[in-house]
């Protein structure tokens, strides 16, 4: 059985075998990634990233309604660092899901680290391949808190937005966390309660605050009620004329060559730690290690050793 063609046929249990391989690292990632990666390049990828409980799963399930009645194709990945579950959504948001059930046009799936530090976003990446290469117009990719995973996942989004509700504290906050940076597009959710307009006028300024000339992009901040449906087409809107902003800007074309960059990087950074595992177990690793406990070396001269040794390998 030949997973990625089946996959390109429109097999689900393909893609979501494919999906489990790259989460587990698989040896055959490497040769999966060969055959998809021509066929990548055309899909939008927008992350949606809050507080939890601010009612992101509410409004990507909103979002991938409205992609629906324009007849997009959607997934949704949510990545959960600190969950080591993952081949389907949380109770929840699975729940919540469920109207989309039936839908071949929408695919949603759970992304945790099956005890793997650091490697999520590398394997969030590779996710974004086949659902790129599967034909999906939009990835929604749906992180929770503000740890560097859900940062550097984030980074791989042409879209970010960031959803906030008004007791999720104030704009003070969002600058701390690193919100303001990433932010394209601000969504003030649960507006149905009182402060919300506050928390509307405090981003406002902050905003507004930021360095910029008619050619910068200020981040549009919305006002939505995700539970009832209200400005999401709005917050659809704004995300939309994002994405042709910058595509017409060439910072589409610039993300995509940074994307390419990181996953390389990624590559390369799995290689080398294995192999220089290998190295200090090896007999000459064994012998540096050993002076450099001693202080007979110092660690920059241990680590020229090293890198000697990793150049004739
Ligand atoms: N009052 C009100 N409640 C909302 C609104 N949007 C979502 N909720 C509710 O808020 C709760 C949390 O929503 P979720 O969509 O699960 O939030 P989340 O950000 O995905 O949560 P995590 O994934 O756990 O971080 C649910 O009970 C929603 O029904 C809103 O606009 N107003
Ligand atoms: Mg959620």
């Amino acid at each position: 059985m030949n997973l990625v063609r089946d996959m390109l046929a429109g097999n689900r249990q393909a893609l979501a075998r494919l999906i489990s391989k790259v989460e587990n690292r698989d040896g055959e990632v490497s040769k999966i990634i060969a055959e998809l990666y021509p066929k990548t390049g055309r899909a939008q990828v927008w992350g949606i990233t809050g507080p939890p409980g601010a009612g992101k799963s509410t409004l990507v399930d909103q979002l991938v309604l409205q992609l629906r009645a324009k007849k997009k194709r959607v997934a949704v990945v949510a990545v959960d660092p600190s969950s080591p579950f993952s081949g389907g959504a949380v109770l929840g948001d699975r729940i919540r899901m469920q109207r989309h059930a039936g839908d071949r046009g929408v695919y949603i799936r759970s992304l945790g680290t099956r005890g793997k530090r650091g490697g999520l976003s590398h394997a969030t990446k590779e996710v974004l391949f086949i659902l790129d290469a599967a034909g999906f117009d939009i990835i929604l990719v749906e992180t929770a808190g503000v740890g560097q995973t859900e940062l550097d996942v984030l980074n791989i989004a042409q879209t970010v937005v960031v959803v906030l509700v008004p007791e999720s504290g104030d704009s003070i906050q969002v600058m701390k966390a690193g919100l303001m940076e990433i932010a394209d597009v601000f969504a003030v959710n649960k507006s149905d309660r009182p402060e919300s307009d506050r928390l509307v006028h405090e981003l406002k300024t902050m905003v507004g605050m930021q360095d910029h000339d008619e050619n910068t992009w200020l981040a549009p901040i919305l006002k939505t009620e995700a539970h009832r449906s209200v400005g999401v087409d709005s917050l659809l809107k704004s995300i939309e004329s994002h994405q042709e902003f910058t595509t017409r800007s060439g910072e589409k074309q610039i993300k995509a060559e940074e994307f390419i960059l990181n996953e390389v990087t990624d590559i390369l950074s799995e290689k080398l730690s294995l192999s220089l595992i290998k190295i200090f177990e090896s007999k000459d690793g064994q012998k540096i290690l050993k002076e450099l406990y001693h202080k007979k070396l110092d660690p920059y001269v241990a680590a020229d050793r090293f890198s000697k040794i990793i150049s004739k390998s």
